[in-house]
């Protein structure tokens, strides 16, 4: 079987997720894009054998051959989308954030709790590159003992001109928020978010670097630097802290050139050179769920509201100055198992 899938928002990540569909994963089928550049939707579908460009997302997610939905649009339009696949009854991959308010994202949860079986899955891939699963085994197999601190560090290479101190949050740290708790498989009660310095490479009004500590229920201490202009390259760190020793990401497998007294190694450009093969292969699984008649098992609709709740009392706390409570509404059945 082939599962035929509408795109919504073909930007960067949508192209990027295009390309994966059509030439790396197996079992899909691009049908149909829609974007609010209507000029960017003809074009893209254009270059798709059996494409078509439909006027709006909420069009192109009730067409007949569409059988499920790719929302790669900006955060703040997430949930009208998600909202309205879940209404006409087909699974939903929406990119993280899952949505960019807490209220938002429990509407979502509401919807598909609602509709009695799991339809989305958010887009936090990292839950499916490889040094991350193996960094969580190393520690959920118990050898180093109960984990007690963990360090991250989401430094970008450069950010476009409308990148806010807010996306910094949400748009990036909510990255480790999805991990950490995926990390220790418990969720995360406080946070508190302080600025640094002004980094002058960035917009007076972007508030770069932010460090940002979250404590979790069983008081793991996690912290995380976000960088957003740190202009030599995309640098992701995370390292574990536990009673037997310590864990972490690797350097990644590269070549390491001797050259004029010099031991050199390349850097990621961005995100969709880091995470290669965890996008391919989230969407391998996400796919053959569909295919083989099984709901998606990946980042749930409850995974992207727990992660933006966090992300909204990191916000508050930069706001305040003070630690920020997180308080999540009790969890539905549908998200325990
Ligand atoms: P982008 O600006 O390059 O692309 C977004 C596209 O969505 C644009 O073409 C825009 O015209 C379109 N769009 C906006 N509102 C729309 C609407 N209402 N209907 C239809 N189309 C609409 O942004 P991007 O970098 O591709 O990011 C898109 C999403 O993907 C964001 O939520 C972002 O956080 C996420 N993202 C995730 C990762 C990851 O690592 N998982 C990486 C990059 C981006
Ligand atoms: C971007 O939207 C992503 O999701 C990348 O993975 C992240 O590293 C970057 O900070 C975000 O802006």
């Amino acid at each position: 079987m082939t599962v035929r899938i509408g795109v919504i928002g073909v930007g960067m990540i949508g192209q990027d997720h295009i390309r994966r569909l059509t030439q790396v994963v197996t079992g899909a089928q691009v049908t149909a894009v829609a974007d609010v550049d209507p000029a960017r939707a003809a074009e893209i579908a254009s270059a798709i054998p059996g494409c078509s460009a439909a006027a709006s997302g909420t069009e192109l997610i009730v067409r007949d051959d569409v059988d499920a939905v790719l929302v790669t649009s900006w955060g703040p339009t997430h949930e009208e989308f998600v909202v309205a696949a879940i209404a006409a009854g087909k699974p939903v991959f929406c990119e993280k954030p899952l949505a960019t308010t807490q209220e938002a994202c429990l509407r979502i949860v509401e919807a598909e709790t609602a509709f009695g079986s799991r339809l989305v899955q958010v887009g936090f891939m990292r839950r499916y590159d490889e040094y991350y699963r193996a960094l969580r085994n190393t520690i959920t197999d118990g050898a180093l003992g109960a984990p007690l601190l963990m360090h991250c560090a989401h430094r970008i290479g450069t950010v476009a001109p409308n990148f806010s101190t807010e996306m910094m949050v949400n748009d990036a740290a909510i990255h480790e928020m999805d991990l950490i708790r995926w990390m220790f498989d418990e969720e995360i009660v406080e946070v508190t978010a302080v600025a640094a310095r002004h980094n002058p490479t960035s917009k007076d009004a972007l508030r770069d670097p932010l460090v940002l500590l979250f404590t979790t229920e069983s008081g793991v201490l996690a912290n995380v630097e976000v960088l957003a202009n740190g202009g030599f390259g995309y640098d992701i760190r995370g390292e574990v802290v536990a009673q037997h020793g310590v864990a972490a990401l690797p350097e990644l497998g590269q070549v390491m050139v001797k050259r004029a007294g010099q031991l050199s190694t390349p850097i990621p450009g961005d995100w969709r050179e880091r995470f290669l093969r965890a996008y391919d292969v989230e969407f391998q699984e996400w796919i053959d769920r569909l295919t083989s008649g099984q709901p998606a098992n990946g980042p749930s609709s409850w995974d992207g509201l727990a992660a933006t709740t966090v992300a909204d009392a990191a916000t508050e706390s930069l706001a305040t100055g003070h630690a920020a409570a997180v308080s999540l509404p009790e969890k539905p059945a549908l998200y325990t198992s």
